[in-house]
């Protein structure tokens, strides 16, 4: 019996010489401290002696479970002062040596023409309003004064949503990926708060993908609604965007032009500042524009079947509205200076932190 215990114990403390961590410390722990570990098996045996060999082996158990429990207690304080120091090492940090400086972005260069161009609009009292980006044809097209199945629908080459094939519909139409920010007129002069002077600005899908066409791009989209409004006040406001925008030295000129919801309508053209509006260079032609002009958008005065369609009556109002490409009139002024427009959406960040 002693001999065991003696044998134990010799076995205990080698083993807690070999610990390294608390995961085997505890291991070591419960084999030979637990409820039912080594030493308490070994002490059951101690029933079986007589009175005299009892009491001798009884103290040398104690003894036994002293210095295992003494064992234990150093490991534990060698295996956690081990495991501070360890850490320690791991995190020290030298907070005298320089600093690593995080790469800070930017908004994305559309963004930053969005937010200037809402600015300059808002100066002029135009707030800034949002209108579905998915919405029903009614909104797109019909209210827009172009019926169901009216052939000027094409030009817009609208993606439509579907399910397996099947269009989807709702209360007013079709669902369809707005192709330009007109959906929103109706929708603005609905809400009958009058008078109207809304910029929306939003994304535009159309199936088009070329060097000049982007699926998915943006448009600025002015609707000025009120008693009174003429031709004069669109071409007031073009004015005094185009000087804001792109420098007080571009003259304007309106041009004759046909949409389905505005009569009359216009295409609206920047003098170019290459050729200053002449139209002609050093060595023959500007190779930017026709004539000394750059198309800038569509515009026109609302169409009284589109006043009509918000609920207004068009002898009593009238309005203008225009919507332009975001991303060609921000190219137009910046000179960026890209073959494919579809550059802007490619995430190179070689080009995008240029701007
Ligand atoms: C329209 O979308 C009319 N809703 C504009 C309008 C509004 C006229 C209000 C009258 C009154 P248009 O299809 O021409 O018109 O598009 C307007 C502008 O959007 C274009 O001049 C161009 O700058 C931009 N644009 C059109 N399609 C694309 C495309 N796929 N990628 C990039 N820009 C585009």
């Amino acid at each position: 019996m002693q001999d065991a215990l003696i044998q134990l114990q010799t076995e205990a403390l080698a083993v807690f010489l070999k610990v390294k961590t608390l995961d085997e410390l505890e291991a070591a722990r419960v084999e030979y401290l637990g409820r039912k570990g080594r030493l308490a098996e070994a002490m059951k045996d101690l029933a079986a002696l007589d009175a005299d060999a009892k009491r001798e082996a009884g103290k040398i158990a104690n003894d036994v479970k002293r210095t295992i429990e003494a064992s234990f207690q150093a490991t534990e304080a060698r295996v956690v002062a081990g495991a501070a120091a360890e850490r320690k090492a791991q995190e020290w940090l030298d907070v005298s040596l320089p600093g690593i400086a995080p790469a800070v972005g930017h908004l994305h260069l559309t963004t930053q023409a969005i937010d200037e161009i809402s600015g300059i609009f808002a100066h002029i009292g135009f707030v800034r309003s949002r209108h579905p980006e998915v919405d029903w044809d009614y909104y797109a097209f019909e209210s827009l004064n172009m019926p169901k199945e009216h052939p000027a629908r094409d030009e817009w080459e609208t993606f439509f949503i579907g399910d397996e094939g099947e269009v989807a519909t709702g209360e007013k139409g079709k669902i369809v990926l707005t192709p330009h920010t007109s959906n929103g007129q109706v929708r603005e002069i609905e809400k009958g708060e009058l008078p109207i002077r809304m910029i929306n600005i939003g994304k535009c899908y159309r199936r088009q993908a070329s060097a000049r066409h982007l699926p998915m791009f943006h448009q600025f989209e002015g609707l000025m609604v009120d008693k009174n409004v003429t031709v004069t006040e669109l071409k007031g406001v073009f004015d005094y965007f185009v000087k804001r925008y792109f420098g007080p030295d571009r003259a304007t000129r309106l041009r004759p032009y046909h949409f389905r919801f505005t009569e009359p309508s216009f295409e609206l053209d920047i003098s170019c500042a290459v050729c200053e509006g002449t139209g002609k260079i050093e060595n023959g032609k500007c190779k930017l524009c026709k004539g000394g002009w750059l198309e800038l958008g569509g515009a026109g005065m609302v169409h009284p079947n589109v006043l009509k369609a918000g609920g207004l009556n068009p002898d009593e109002y009238t309005g203008f509205a225009f919507g332009w490409g975001v991303e060609r009139t921000m190219m137009m002024r910046s000179g960026i200076n890209i073959d494919d427009i579809r550059t802007l959406y490619k995430n190179d960040l070689r080009f995008l932190t240029q701007f």
